[in-house]
């Protein structure tokens, strides 16, 4: 009834009208009736309202991407301007590029010319689909299948991405299930809980994995990049609406994660919004112990981000109509939080690719003016004892221990 209430709120004028490639790939999509996933359910709901948005200050789709870090943090290991002239195309691996962040991410970097995506999707065909939708030219981009639910596919992906002989300069960990309706766990191909299973073990596996790679490289700042989130961080409003990620003591995830004794990571009861919650915080916790394992090391650039409330992409597909209508106005209008996907993916463009972003161990985020700044995590997500047994933990499930 309060939400009704709410609802009626709504001014009657409020109409949604995306702009732009993105919007016309999706309502094509939908017109003509092939259904890819699921994900455009939740895209069908935004194509029949349309938020009259704020006129962004650069056009959609603009090749150019800006940084106007807040804080001032020189990179350590950037190309002089001698050397740029001459640097190569860079190669950039990125998950679930098939749609909302990942897909705009791809097309901003594709855009500047400068790099070639490797889009690492589980649905070959969607993916291939949504690139050209986009725009993006077949040289700037090549289709890879991965399914992260897989540890068997990750490993497959690393052995097919080799043989492609391309060097490894940037991966971005950005693929994400979010189950907030699920009465009952589902699991990945290996048994673990699918959200953690995906979001996290999945990653874990493939960033450990391609570092060997990454270090081979000779690109002037090469970077890996684990899409991290504001709703995973309890020192925020957002990180407090229930349920709250918390890892307790790990023990559901030592206990193998898989409904056995628990398809929690604290051990607790199934509660689908948690686990998602709980597989960001383990993201943005691996940044952390892979930027004090291997910085020094191999000079990668470990770095997470809150790319800002993409309220529009597949991400929420499973969650129940009336919050897809009502989530979108609730981030524009109500907490301000809101990002259209082309601007998330410009942002996670700057963290791929802009010498000002270039210091290593941090979570961006960005305020009101587009402005990048580095972000302090919540006491959890930032624990360096919970962050080596998370590591420790996760080696053994995904057969690295
Ligand atoms: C929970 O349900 C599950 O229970 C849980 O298990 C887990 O899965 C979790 O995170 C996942 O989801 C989700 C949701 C169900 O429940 C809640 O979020 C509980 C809180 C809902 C309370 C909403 C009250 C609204 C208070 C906001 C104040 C706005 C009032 C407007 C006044 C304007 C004055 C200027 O809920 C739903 O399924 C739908 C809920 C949608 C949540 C999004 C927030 C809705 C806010 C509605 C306002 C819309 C206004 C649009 C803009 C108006 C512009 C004037
Ligand atoms: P989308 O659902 O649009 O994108 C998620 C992508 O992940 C899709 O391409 C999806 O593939 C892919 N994916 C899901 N499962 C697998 C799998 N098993 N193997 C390979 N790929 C898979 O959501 P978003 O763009 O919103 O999410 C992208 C990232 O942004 C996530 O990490 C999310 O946590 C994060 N994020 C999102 C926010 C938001 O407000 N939307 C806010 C903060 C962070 P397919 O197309 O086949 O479904
Ligand atoms: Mg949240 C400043 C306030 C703010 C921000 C930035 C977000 C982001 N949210 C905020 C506030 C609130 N949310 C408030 C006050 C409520 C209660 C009405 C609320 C509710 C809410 C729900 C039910 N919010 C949600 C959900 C989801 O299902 C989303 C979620 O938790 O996914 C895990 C979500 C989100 N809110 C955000 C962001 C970014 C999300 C989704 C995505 C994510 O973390 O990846």
């Amino acid at each position: 009834m309060a939400l009704q209430a709410a609802y009626s709120l709504l001014p009657s004028t409020v109409s949604i009208r995306k702009e732009g490639k993105f919007n016309a790939y999706l309502k094509e999509t939908t017109l003509t009736g092939f259904s890819f996933s699921n994900h455009l359910k939740a895209d069908n709901i935004s194509n029949l309202l349309t938020i009259k948005e704020q006129r962004r200050q650069s056009p959609r789709f603009s090749t150019v991407i800006r940084a106007q870090t807040v804080t001032a943090t020189p990179p350590s290991n950037e190309a002089s301007p001698e050397q740029k002239k001459t640097q190569r195309k860079g190669t950039a691996v990125i998950t679930g590029a098939s749609s909302g962040l990942g897909l705009a991410t791809a097309k901003a970097l594709a855009d500047t010319g400068k790099w070639h995506v490797i889009m690492a999707c589980r649905n070959f065909l969607k993916a291939e689909k949504a690139a050209k939708f986009v725009g993006m030219s077949k040289e700037d981009y090549t289709v890879m299948h991965l399914d992260l639910a897989s540890l068997e596919s990750v490993k497959q992906f690393v052995d097919s991405f080799r043989r492609t002989e391309r060097p490894l300069d940037v991966l971005v960990c950005n693929a994400a299930v979010y189950q907030p309706t699920a009465k009952e766990p589902s699991f990945t191909a290996e048994g673990f809980e699918l959200s953690v299973g995906t979001n996290h073990l999945g990653h874990f596996l493939l960033s450990r994995l391609l570092l060997d790679d990454l270090k081979q490289s000779d690109y002037p700042s090469k970077r890996m990049i684990i899409v991290g989130s504001i709703t995973g961080n309890t020192n925020t409003l957002a990180g407090n609406v229930p349920p709250k990620a918390n890892l307790g003591d790990l023990r559901g995830l030592a206990s193998g994660l898989n409904g056995q004794n628990s398809s929690m990571i604290d051990g607790g009861e199934y509660d689908g919004a948690k686990a998602y919650k709980d597989s960001k915080v383990c993201n943005m916790l691996t940044m952390q112990e892979l930027h004090r394992r291997y910085h020094e090391e191999t000079g990668v650039t470990f770095a997470s981000l809150y790319p800002g409330c993409i309220a529009t992409t597949g991400l929420f597909r499973e969650h129940v109509p009336l919050f897809r209508l009502l989530f979108p106005p609730f981030q524009k209008y109500i907490t301000k939080g809101y990002v259209s996907e082309e601007e998330a993916g410009k942002r996670l463009a700057q963290v791929v690719s802009d010498p000002s972003l270039g210091k290593s161990g941090v979570y961006w985020s960005w305020n009101n003016n587009s402005s990048s700044f580095e972000n302090q995590l919540s006491k959890e997500a930032s624990d360096a004892e919970k962050a080596k047994k998370l590591w420790e933990v996760s080696e053994k499930l995904v057969g690295l221990a």
